[in-house]
């Protein structure tokens, strides 16, 4: 059979389901274009010249890795002229960027993180592009920040590009989840996995440890019986993993099975968590409900959560289903 390509998927979901229409098909291939590129520039590593800092800071206080302001870059102008968006907004800029009044606008306003784990780059571990997709609300011809303040649950696409051994797309419509892998010679997003689901049983946890003196007790809890394993009230063991790149880290519970958790942390009350919502927690949670898994704060439901600022952070816990509800029946009675 025919390799399907990832714009003959598009087309044939637009066919058959009416899932997308041609702004956002076009908006599909643009971001996974970008991806390629990305792909290619982290791909030349030190030969590339832009590993290292940038010498910069970006709206979070991070220090920009020369690649962080490229992937921006990359992405912005990918999108900028295919008049398909209202406004695009990232992780590396402050405020959404304006698409140039030489090109038309769309409805969709797209958010990405555009190089999410950067931090593991100089040390060869694989990263990835994180993106959501919204429509702009009527009536409004210059988006701003408000504009993007949606709950997660209106988003009509989302999607993640992981740089490792090979180079993967996972994307949702909001009809399941399916993977592409990067023909680097043919140069396009190949369809290998349709309708990804996780398992809802799992024994691989992922938390950064480090922290575990700063968590709330329904995490104590919850991450202490996990630890016990067969001498605690789980009568299994669990194994842990711990990648430090969202992207690397919830691809392998989207494949194996698993339970991600950023928690909320008590050091600071100010910040409920670490990861952001609008193209960290957001996106992520839209793809692994889609793959039959689950995504809450501990207290709620994540796409539910109503977005008070475009850089918000948020407690993230996702995975499989079962552990997922675990934990937040944790919350509720700790
Ligand atoms: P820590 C990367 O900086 C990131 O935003 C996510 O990709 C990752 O899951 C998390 O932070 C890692 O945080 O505190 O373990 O370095």
């Amino acid at each position: 059979m025919q390799p399907v390509s990832l714009t003959r998927f598009l087309l044939e979901e637009q066919r058959a389901k009416g899932l997308i229409n041609a702004d956002l098909r076009l908006l599909i291939e643009v971001v996974s274009r970008a991806c390629k590129s990305i792909s290619i520039a982290i791909g030349k590593g030190s030969l590339g010249g832009a590993l290292g800092s940038a010498g910069s800071e970006n709206v979070q206080g991070e220090v920009q890795k020369k690649l962080d302001v490229l992937s921006n870059e990359i992405l912005l102008e990918a999108n900028e002229w295919g008049g398909h968006l209202a406004a695009l907004a990232s992780e590396e800029m402050d405020d959404p960027h304006p698409i140039p009044h030489r090109y038309p606008k769309g409805e969709y306003l797209l958010v990405f993180d555009p190089l999410d784990g950067s931090s593991n780059i100089d040390v060869n571990i694989s990263v990835g592009t994180i993106f959501s997709v919204l429509r702009c609300p009527d009536g409004v011809s210059e988006p701003d920040a408000q504009a993007f303040l949606q709950p997660g649950a209106k988003q009509v696409a989302a999607g993640y590009a992981v740089y490792g051994p090979n180079t993967l797309l996972v994307l949702t419509l909001g009809d399941g989840v399916h993977v592409f892998t990067l023909d680097r010679e043919m140069g396009s997003f190949i369809l290998s996995q349709q309708n990804l689901r996780i398992p809802e049983e799992t024994s691989e946890f992922a938390i950064n440890m480090s922290n575990q003196r700063h968590w709330e007790a329904p995490v104590q809890r919850y991450i202490g019986e996990l630890v016990a394993g067969t001498t605690g009230p789980r009568a299994r063991d669990f194994n842990m993993r711990w990648v430090a790149s969202m992207v690397a880290d919830v691809h392998r519970v989207l494949t194996r099975g698993g339970i991600f958790l950023y928690p909320r942390d008590t050091r600071d009350s100010s910040k409920p968590g670490k990861l952001r919502l609008l193209y960290e927690a957001n996106p992520m949670s839209f793809i692994v409900e889609q793959a039959g898994g689950a995504a809450s704060t501990g207290h709620q439901r994540i796409l539910d959560v109503q977005p008070a600022a475009l850089h918000e952070r948020i407690a993230v816990i996702l995975g499989s289903k079962n552990e997922v509800e675990r934990v937040s029946e944790y919350h509720k009675t700790v």
